[in-house]
């Protein structure tokens, strides 16, 4: 089918244009980053978004508005990966950046569903549900966050034996890792001695980050930051996360500092330590 409108071709000849298969292009309009118009023989787009998107630029006017975190919560709680996987695609095709997904779609989302198992609106059962769709979800977001070339530094993060919330740690060392820094994540239920260990062989360490998101574990916190002030580890130790409201408790656990409650406030402490490690004493 040939389409009448000079300024417009059919999805055939646009993905001859972009030398691309029929279905990427497909997968284009489907998620906003093209848009296709139906005429009377077939769809077809225009040839200034099929330039605008060779030029790597989203075509004006098509971005679709960016999904809202409740449209997450629902495909997280239904256990529905591809659906879920769809909200982080259209996120990405409306012009936000896979650290946006995080900050702006996904750590809402989870807090939303925390918000409703804590007043009853959903189960334990739901909760894990989400977290077990929202762990595949950062396993495919991941790798898009590795820059390569000389990193700025090593961070080391985890959180101690007990805590099992293991999704703030990945996330916040993907956002690191998406910053230049090289992140040595150890996960939760870290023995002490581990930080130690891999704080000792990290190059240009920045800082050890321990999260605490489930309060009840401070005993674990003090003994990870005792031995490592005891190996005499250098980089400054910070403790933060949700369990962790202020510097003052951050300093009862005997940590250097704060590291924040949020992601952003993470991000912010481990950048203000890179640029006092370049500046020099
Ligand atoms: C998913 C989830 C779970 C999952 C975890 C799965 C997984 N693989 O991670 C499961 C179902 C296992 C779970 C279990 C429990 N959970 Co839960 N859980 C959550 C939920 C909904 C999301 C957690 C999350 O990933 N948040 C998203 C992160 C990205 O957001 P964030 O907290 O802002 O994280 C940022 C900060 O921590 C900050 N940060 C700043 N400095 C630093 C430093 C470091 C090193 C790190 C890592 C982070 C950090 O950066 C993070 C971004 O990465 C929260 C709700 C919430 N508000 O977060 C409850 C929540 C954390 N859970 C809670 C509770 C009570 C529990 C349980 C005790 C009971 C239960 N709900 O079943 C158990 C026991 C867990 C244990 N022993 O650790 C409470 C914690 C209250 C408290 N402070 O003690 C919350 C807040 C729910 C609530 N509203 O009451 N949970």
């Amino acid at each position: 089918m040939t389409v009448s409108d000079p300024e417009r071709v059919s999805l055939k000849e646009a993905a001859a244009r972009l030398g691309v298969h029929y279905m990427t292009v497909y997968h284009y309009v489907r998620t906003g980053r093209l848009a296709a118009r139906r005429g009377a023989a077939t769809w077809s787009v225009a040839v200034d978004d099929l330039e605008a998107l060779r030029a790597g630029e989203v075509p004006r006017g098509v971005r679709p508005p960016v999904p809202r975190p409740s449209r997450l919560v629902d495909r997280l709680v239904a256990g529905d990966e591809g659906g879920a996987w769809r909200v982080v695609e259209d996120a990405m095709a409306s012009g936000r950046d896979p650290a946006a997904v995080y900050l702006e779609i996904l750590i809402p989302a989870l807090r939303l569903i925390g918000e409703r198992w804590e007043c009853g609106e959903l189960s334990v059962a739901g909760e894990h549900r989400a977290s077990v769709v929202a762990a595949r979800l950062v396993g495919r977001l991941g790798p898009r966050f590795v820059r390569r070339g000389r990193h700025r530094g090593a961070v080391v993060l985890g959180a101690v034996a007990g805590e099992r919330h293991a999704l703030p740690g990945a996330i916040l060392a993907d956002l690191l890792r998406g910053r230049g820094f090289e992140v040595l994540d150890l996960g939760v239920g870290t023995p002490a001695a581990s930080f130690v260990e891999t704080a000792r062989t990290a190059d240009r360490l920045v800082a050890v980050l321990i999260g605490a998101t489930s309060a009840g574990y401070e005993a674990s916190v003090s003994e990870a930051i005792d031995l490592l002030h005891r190996a005499e580890i250098s980089a400054s130790v910070l403790v933060g996360g949700g369990a962790v409201p202020g510097a003052d408790e951050a300093r009862r656990l005997g940590a250097d500092g704060w590291s924040g409650s949020t992601a952003r406030d993470a991000l912010a402490s481990v950048e203000r330590l890179a640029r006092e490690a370049t500046s020099g004493p």
